[in-house]
């Protein structure tokens, strides 16, 4: 859910241009991890003994904290207990092929070292730079590296856009931020982190074409392969964002994501614990691949710097599934069977990967009519034989009675030629 008054800040364009950059790996990847994490998650969804539920991130303008009070959190944030291997282990074992970090959300504050302002995680009590020990990490691990960054909201500065609790926006001069804070740090994110596998930028608001243009050439000087997200604005990105926790009803064309809370919140709240289960994030996950994109999957650290352990534990039974049938996952293109909510399908090459998300009374499931012809089908945990069978307006799959996996089950058809 949007919080109020958010949709003065997105940008009109929300469409993707889409890329002629080096994109197979993130076409393939499907599964990934988005970190929302900075000083707001020391306050939990607490500000002066007031509770707020909903997003804890955007704390400071839900509770109006000025910057003189909200930058003193800058002061005690000392998340010893952040492990950047440990949280990469974390999206493999989850099944995660790649990372994206809050670099700088719309408070301001950024991870990492930056010459840009001094408004960043070298002045605090901890020191060390978190985008820099996550990129490593990442690498480490073979998974791919990316971060989010607020270009245009920043309530820390006069000139940033956002912040109408405390400044004028008709005095802000935004091209005056630009300049100094968000090209700058763009630039250090570009070229001293290694590879940037992508980008999330984010409520674009009232940014120019012209200032949209900058930024995107600053990105692709120094990472010309690097994927810029559509919430770049103005129809400048190289795949497209969907809307938070939006998953389409039909299948979407070019490279496009979905990206999810773990709860009802993307930082880190002490009073939500309404955590999707395995199973909900793997049907998630099978309803966004099944139609083409990517599922970015967030997670927020604590202001400790732990991942809270539920979250953890659930994203890790998800990665148990996920290996089980990765086959029919990575790599795999959509295949829309309509809009049923019982199961879905992936393909690759001559095969169809059909996801049975409720298990059907009579253990039968008609498919639309394929012009290929079916070969062969099976189970894809223990291979034993399904049958498949053309008929003249659609094709049955029927098996035997047998224990459904819990989660998902996956059903291999083969067919004699990609199916269609
Ligand atoms: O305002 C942000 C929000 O805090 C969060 O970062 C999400 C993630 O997609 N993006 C914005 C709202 O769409």
């Amino acid at each position: 859910e949007k919080e109020k008054g958010m949709d003065e800040l997105w940008g009109e364009d929300e469409k993707a241009n889409y890329t002629d950059k080096d994109y197979q790996w993130y076409k393939e990847a499907k599964f990934a991890m988005f970190i929302h994490w900075g000083l707001y998650s020391e306050l939990a969804g607490e500000h002066n003994g007031k509770h707020y539920y909903g997003i804890n991130e955007w704390i400071m303008r839900r509770a109006a904290i000025k910057t003189g009070e909200y930058r003193k959190l800058a002061e005690t944030f000392n998340p010893v207990k952040w492990d950047a291997d440990e949280v990469a282990q974390l999206a493999v074992d989850a099944g995660m092929k790649y990372v994206v970090l809050t670099a700088k959300h719309h408070d301001g504050f950024a991870l990492f070292d930056s010459k840009a302002s001094d408004y960043n995680i070298s002045n605090t009590p901890y020191k060390k730079d978190i985008v820099k020990q996550l990129a490593k990490a990442c690498k480490k691990k073979g998974i791919r590296f990316g971060f989010y960054y607020s270009q245009m909201q920043d309530w820390n500065e006069k000139d940033g856009f956002g912040n109408t609790w405390e400044f004028d926006a008709k005095e802000a001069n935004v091209q005056k931020y630009m300049e100094e804070k968000a090209l700058p740090q763009v630039k250090e994110l570009v070229t001293n982190y290694g590879d940037i596998g992508c980008i999330f930028f984010d409520t674009p608001g009232p940014i120019k074409h012209e200032q949209v243009l900058e930024l995107k050439a600053l990105v692709d000087k120094y990472q010309p392969n690097c994927l810029i997200n559509s919430r770049i604005g103005r129809g400048l990105g190289d795949f497209k964002t969907l809307g938070d926790n939006e998953i389409p009803s039909e299948p979407v064309d070019g490279l496009w994501e979905t990206c999810d809370t773990h709860n009802n919140t993307w930082a880190y709240s002490n009073f939500d614990f309404n955590w999707k289960t395995p199973k909900e994030i793997s049907h998630r996950l099978i309803d966004v691949i099944s139609k083409g994109g990517n599922y970015l999957f967030n997670i927020g650290p604590k202001g400790d710097g732990s991942v809270p352990e539920v979250s953890a534990m659930i994203l890790r039974e998800t990665g148990k599934w996920i290996a089980k049938y990765k086959e029919a996952i990575y790599g795999t293109e959509a295949l829309y069977l309509g809009g049923q909510t019982q199961f879905a399908a992936t393909q690759k090459g001559n095969k169809m990967y059909l996801f049975i998300k409720e298990w059907p009374k009579d253990n039968k499931i008609y498919l639309p009519k394929f012009q290929s012809k079916v070969k062969n089908a099976y189970f894809l945990d223990d291979k034993s034989a399904v049958t498949a069978t053309d008929l003249t307006s659609s094709t049955v799959v029927t098996f035997p009675l047998r224990m459904p996996d819990p989660v998902a089950s996956v059903i291999v058809v083969e067919f004699d030629s990609k199916p269609k």
